[in-house]
């Protein structure tokens, strides 16, 4: 889990990006399309061109998501635990995506905020992601 001092660079930065939080949840979604192509299998019903309405629609409920996991830091599989049980049952997304989505989430972050990302925020986003991918994919079978 996540140490104290990991826990207000976590929150610190998302106070500062949560006025932006839909444009990074998309600017993620777009770099995970762009860097990873074979994640789009799992939205054929999406239109996945730059800007479009679902692509915007999905990048603020993944960024919602994400600030719910913030805002809950000490329970953060009991925030997601609805999102854990559609990803696992519904869903069957491959675990291995979950890295992909949470490097580009980090690689947005970076590049929205160059100079508070610094060596150990990285680091501590690093981890607070890697726990929200484990609530996601615990329920697999
Ligand atoms: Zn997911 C959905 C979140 C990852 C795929 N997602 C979803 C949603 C949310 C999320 C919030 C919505 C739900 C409702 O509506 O109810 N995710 C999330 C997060 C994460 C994720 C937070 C991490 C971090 N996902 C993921 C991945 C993938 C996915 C990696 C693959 C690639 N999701 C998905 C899908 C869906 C979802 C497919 C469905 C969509 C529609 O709408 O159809």
């Amino acid at each position: 889990s996540l140490t104290k001092a990991e826990r207000t660079m976590v929150v610190s930065i998302w106070g500062k990006i949560s006025m932006q939080a839909d444009a990074v949840g998309t600017e993620a979604l777009q770099r995970l399309f762009c860097s990873y192509p074979q994640t789009k299998t799992y939205f054929p019903h999406f239109d996945l061109h730059e800007g479009s309405p679902q692509l915007r629609a999905h990048g603020s409920k993944v960024a919602a998501a994400v600030g719910d996991a913030v805002k809950s830091i000490d329970n953060v599989a009991g925030a997601l635990a609805k999102l854990s049980e559609l990803h696992a049952y519904i869903l069957r997304v491959d675990p291995v995506n979950f890295k992909f989505l949470s490097h580009c989430l980090l690689v947005t972050l970076a590049s929205h905020l160059p100079a508070d990302f610094t060596a150990d925020a990285h680091a501590a986003w690093d981890k607070f992601l890697s726990i929200v991918s484990s609530v996601l994919t615990e329920k697999y079978r």
